[in-house]
């Protein structure tokens, strides 16, 4: 590739989320969340597999921070988990939960690495689910005392203060293909979940703001969706238009501009009368966001389908099947395209040019993130050596993409590769892997593979040449 030109001070970092790594679920006073019950019901995760134990990164966190430290990155994105910090979403803090972040941000700034905090990234108290969950609005109040309390606790610990990754999962896997915790399929809650987690980031960072001061640097992870219509006709722009007003507008508008789009409403409006958003929502969901996190993986193709006509509608970043339970039951997506990943999402690196200029035009002077990309391949352990060419070229087409949407003036300032390790896919369990790092979890061994050793060149000098 040709040399990208990243300038010294563009950010190289790694990504995680709690429930994905941590394990220790029962230790210190953490109670349960959505996930442990979902994981723990037999049929939801592949090969019934938990994030019981996980990368036990809650023990190991520190040979973590030594492997970032060696990486050489200047950021790592992290989530807390939030029945750690209140076991059942409300009341007085749990000081042990807060230490383990304080500890970590602590190492973490020693090491010269910048804590990018996520305050949300899906594992819901389970005792606020038992309450509602996302489509009862008390959870977007819950949500902004809990933030408070992060903001009190850690301070000027973090750098960026991230209030929710990717809340499209969230509503509509958890709430309307039900493939995530919680695993309800009821599509007017998810609609209404979508609005309490908008209502929530607001709110988050309104406390956030109000601890630590108006120009603390805050944003929200979106996995913005790149939806190209099949063909050319009117009918598949139409569909593609559909899927992006679901996928995107339903939180871009909201949060950066204070409105709900018309065409979401009228094409939402036989599964919801949208009753749930009440005056002055529109203006605590839109809050001064200092930069977007944008998480790409692959892109998807939509096209229009008479009713009930529709063969499949998987295809593309997560799209199992969410949309025929929200309005969108004459779309059909196109089976992706080879080369795919292992799973089964199709790489296309322009999708990421697009994604990173087009949000720059439509929203200019706002600072980007890809706050996630990578992919999952078989990864085989050879002689403590893990060979992933297919892995080492995804990433190089994506940071090509990246480099080529700034070099067109999108003005995208890092780039964390998801993930720093094997950890809990979701429902793919431990089946799918992303990390840079392989992690053998019969042993908990953690083994570099040779995506790792290339990502730390990049990190250390900005360039793949
Ligand atoms: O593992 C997930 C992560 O938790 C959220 N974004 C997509 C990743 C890969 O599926």
């Amino acid at each position: 590739m040709s040399n990208p030109l990243f300038p010294p001070d563009f950010t190289w970092g790694t990504a995680t989320a709690s429930y994905q790594i941590e394990g220790a679920v029962r230790d210190d006073g953490r109670g349960p969340s959505i996930w442990d019950t979902f994981s723990h019901t037999p049929g939801k995760v592949l090969n019934g597999d938990t994030g019981d134990v996980a990368d036990d990164h809650y023990h190991r966190w520190q040979e973590d921070v030594d492997i970032m430290s060696e990486l050489g990155v200047g950021a790592y994105r992290f989530s807390v988990a939030w029945p750690r910090i209140q076991a059942e979403g409300k009341g007085p803090a749990n000081q042990k939960g807060l230490d383990f972040y304080k500890h970590l941000a602590d190492r973490l700034l020693e090491r010269g690495i910048k804590p990018v905090l996520t305050l949300y990234h899906w594992d819901l108290p389970q005792a606020l689910e038992d309450q509602g969950g996302w489509p009862a609005r008390d959870t977007a109040f819950r949500y902004a005392e809990y933030a408070a309390i992060l903001a009190k606790a850690l301070g000027d610990r973090i750098d960026t203060w991230t209030s929710l990754n990717e809340p499209w999962c969230t509503a509509y896997l958890g709430y309307a293909s039900g493939v995530h915790a919680p695993g309800r399929t009821e599509p007017a809650a998810a609609l209404a979940a979508a609005h309490h987690l908008n209502l929530a980031h607001g709110l988050g960072l309104q406390a956030i703001r109000a601890e630590l001061g108006e120009d603390t640097r805050c944003s929200v992870t979106l996995n913005l969706h790149v939806v190209r219509p099949a063909t050319d006709s009117d009918e598949d722009k139409d569909a593609a238009r559909q899927i992006l007003a679901l996928g995107n507008e339903i939180f871009l508008g909201p949060m950066l501009e204070g409105r709900y789009a018309a065409d979401l409403l009228e094409d939402t409006a036989k599964v919801t009368d949208w009753s749930f958003v009440q005056p002055g929502d529109l203006d605590i969901t839109r809050q001064p966001l200092s930069v977007l996190g944008i998480n790409y993986y692959s892109t998807s193709y939509a096209r229009r389908v008479q009713p009930g006509q529709t063969s499949h509608n998987t295809g593309g970043h997560g799209d199992t099947g969410f949309s025929p339970w929200v309005g969108a039951d004459t779309v059909e997506f196109l089976d992706p395209k080879p080369p795919l990943t292992h799973m089964g999402w199709n790489i296309e690196p322009q999708g990421l040019v697009d994604l990173l200029t087009g949000t720059a035009k439509r929203y200019p002077g706002l600072e980007l993130m890809v706050t996630e990309n990578g992919s999952a391949f078989p990864d085989v352990l050879e002689d403590d050596a893990v060979h992933d060419p297919k892995r080492q070229d995804y990433l190089r087409q994506h940071i090509q993409a990246v480099a080529e949407a700034r070099a067109a003036g999108a003005p995208v300032t890092g780039y964390f590769a998801w993930s720093l390790m094997d950890n809990f896919e979701w429902a793919w369990g431990y089946a799918r892997r992303f990390g840079l790092v392989y992690v053998d979890y019969t042993t908990q061994r953690r083994v570099w593979k040779d995506t790792a050793f290339l990502y730390q060149k990049l990190a250390r000098t900005g360039s793949l040449d």
